[in-house]
């Protein structure tokens, strides 16, 4: 048993995130932190909201809230949308925690003490329409690499290349629109890449190479353009101080650090948060966590994110790591998703282009989309919703080969044998046959998530579920319980069986349905976690005598009615 570090990439605090946000990182680290707690490893999963930067500042101000208040109430709002979705956080901190500022501080300290920050003077883009500096993200232009005009100054979208506001062609503020810029010359903190370009380089020869390929080249590529030195203060008035302590003039002038900076390091802030959470007599040990002397190299941390992070999880954030000389625990495995995309085209927070995440739930309950999120995460390439696929998907894995057999086998045994599970004859050939089988595809679903495939993973849990269905069709019970009955009981035994065992399997994907088929079952000590290949093959983990109940339908159809509104409200194809 292993003890598996979990992080999801921070939620930006701006607002309610879209399908796309959540399935690239929150629900797939829950549905593998599900997993591994019911394989029996000690998990412990982390995520926060991601609190500073201009685009908070921004967003409060549209909002007429003070900027501390606005992210309270966003925060909440976010939290009480991931617990509708079922996502099972050990904690959900939040960047501007009071341990988020101590330990972004520490690490700034000793950063400097090694050499690895220095204080420049750099000219910076001041625009007179807006009477203020602009952050990099707030100066757009023409990318000088790939020539998508809306490039950001700190990142291109487009070709995932991070930039300097210079390299820009004919940049404009992005809050006014204006072209009025001038240039002034202002103090800031810099993080020296370059002299850890180095170590960064042989850290990932030495394990990027166990991450996808999506990952691992993005890193890659992010390192032979070249690890710049890059600045790591703002002027903004929200995020975390400079220091006094360490520099006094630029922490009198209201110097905060930049977003990119801390909010990685929440990622250990938000354990802290957690650990001075402990209750009465309760250990929470965060630095056995992350702190390796103490214990962190059993540690095995996944982080999950989609592509446009990658760079600074794989090379930023592992350089500041390295940078401090302290032994903190760099991540193991980049889990990295490509988009999903509505009807082909971006979702777009802004213009609110898409499915948001409260939308969602409004509509139908968490797991319908928990399942049809996984089985089509944007994994090896970007994944496409529409209303179509997202029915059709509903409709025949959940409705049909998983509800419908849950509902008809209960049922038809109750109408003919009563509220218990009935006994009928001994298990035969197609029993072994069904049990081999079942046996063999639990091994597979069990690959695939130690893989992180979750697009498999779904596939082989949807090939558990078709096994029942064949298996039923075969016997046909319906037609055995006219000539015998024995026969017709062992078939929807074994049935129930596999209810059981799909209870059990299926719940990192649909937690809620999971429950509630388990719960069917009155059994007296129904605690397992898993199921062992033997218990599969055997299928008699609940036996005759087993009183029962028929839950209400698990999954129900999307009509053709519902699609047309579903179209209707969020908009079809463009
Ligand atoms: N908040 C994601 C974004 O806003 C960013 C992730 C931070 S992870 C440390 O694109
Ligand atoms: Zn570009």
């Amino acid at each position: 048993m292993a003890r598996h570090l979990i992080t999801s990439a921070l939620p930006y605090i701006n607002g309610i995130k879209h399908l796309g946000n959540m399935v690239g990182s929150m629900l797939p680290a829950d549905v593998y932190a599900r997993y591994l707690r019911q394989r029996g490893h000690e998990v412990l999963y982390i995520c926060a909201t991601d609190e500073h930067g201009t685009p908070a500042e921004l967003a409060a101000k549209e909002a007429g809230l003070p900027v501390d208040e606005f992210c309270a109430g966003q925060h909440d709002a976010q939290k009480a949308v991931y617990d509708g979705f079922g996502l099972e956080f050990d904690y959900f901190g939040r960047s501007s925690s009071e341990q988020n500022i101590e330990i972004t501080q520490h690490f700034a300290r000793r950063l400097k003490e090694n050499g690895f920050i220095e204080e420049r003077a750099i000219r910076q883009v001041f625009s007179l329409a807006d009477d203020r500096f602009l952050p990099d993200r707030y100066i757009v232009g023409t990318c000088p690499h790939c020539g998508y005009d809306k490039a950001r100054g700190d990142q291109c979208e487009n070709c995932t290349r991070v930039l300097d506001p210079t390299d820009l062609i004919e940049p404009r503020s992005a809050i006014s629109g204006s072209a009025d810029l001038e240039i002034r010359e202002t103090k800031h903190l810099f993080l020296l890449q370059s002299k850890l370009a180095g170590e960064v380089e042989a850290w990932i020869d030495a394990c990027g190479d166990t991450w996808p390929t999506l990952a691992s080249s993005i890193a890659r590529k992010w390192l032979t353009e070249g690890l710049h030195d890059r600045s790591i203060t703002r002027d903004l008035d929200w995020g975390v101080p400079v220091p006094a302590d360490t520099w006094p003039e630029l922490a009198a002038e209201g110097k905060v650090f930049y977003v990119w900076f801390d909010a990685p390091i929440e990622y250990i802030g938000a354990t802290k948060e957690w650990a001075d959470r402990a209750g009465a007599g309760e250990v929470r040990d965060w630095k056995s966590w992350w702190y390796e002397p103490a214990g962190a190299d059993n540690v095995r941390y996944t982080e999950f994110m989609a592509k446009d992070n990658v760079p600074f999880h794989t090379v930023m954030f592992p350089a500041t790591q390295l940078g401090t000389r302290e032994p903190w625990k760099k991540v193991d495995y980049v889990k990295a998703f490509n988009w999903l995309t509505y009807y082909g085209g971006k979702f777009s927070t802004s213009q609110r282009r898409g499915v948001f995440t409260d939308a969602a739930l409004e509509l139908l309950p968490a797991d319908y989309w928990r399942y049809f999120l996984m089985a089509n995460a944007p994994e090896s390439d970007d994944t496409s919703f529409s209303w179509e696929l997202f029915s059709s998907v509903v409709n025949k894995d959940l409705a049909d080969t998983l509800g419908n057999f849950v509902n008809r086998v209960l049922s038809f045994s109750r109408k003919r044998f009563g509220d218990t599970v009935p006994a009928g004859a001994e298990a035969g050939e197609a029993e072994r046959k069904l049990g081999g089988e079942i046996a063999g595809l639990l091994a597979e679903y069990e690959r695939h998530m130690e893989d992180l495939q979750f697009r498999k993973a779904a596939q082989a849990l949807r090939a558990l579920w078709s096994a029942g269905n064949s298996y039923l069709e075969e016997k046909a019970p319906w037609l055995e319980i006219k000539t015998d009955q024995d026969a017709a009981a062992l078939t929807l035994r074994t049935a129930m069986n596999l209810i059981h065992l799909y209870a059990v399997v299926s719940e990192p994907f649909i937690p809620a349905s999971a429950k509630a088929m388990r719960a069917a079952f009155a059994l007296a000590d129904d605690t397992a976690a898993w199921v062992t290949a033997e218990e599969a093959a055997a299928l008699a983990a609940v036996p005759a005598g087993t009183a029962f109940t028929v839950p209400p339908v698990l999954f129900a159809k999307i009509t053709e009615d519902d699609l047309a509104a579903y179209r209707e409200r969020f908009g079809g194809e463009e």
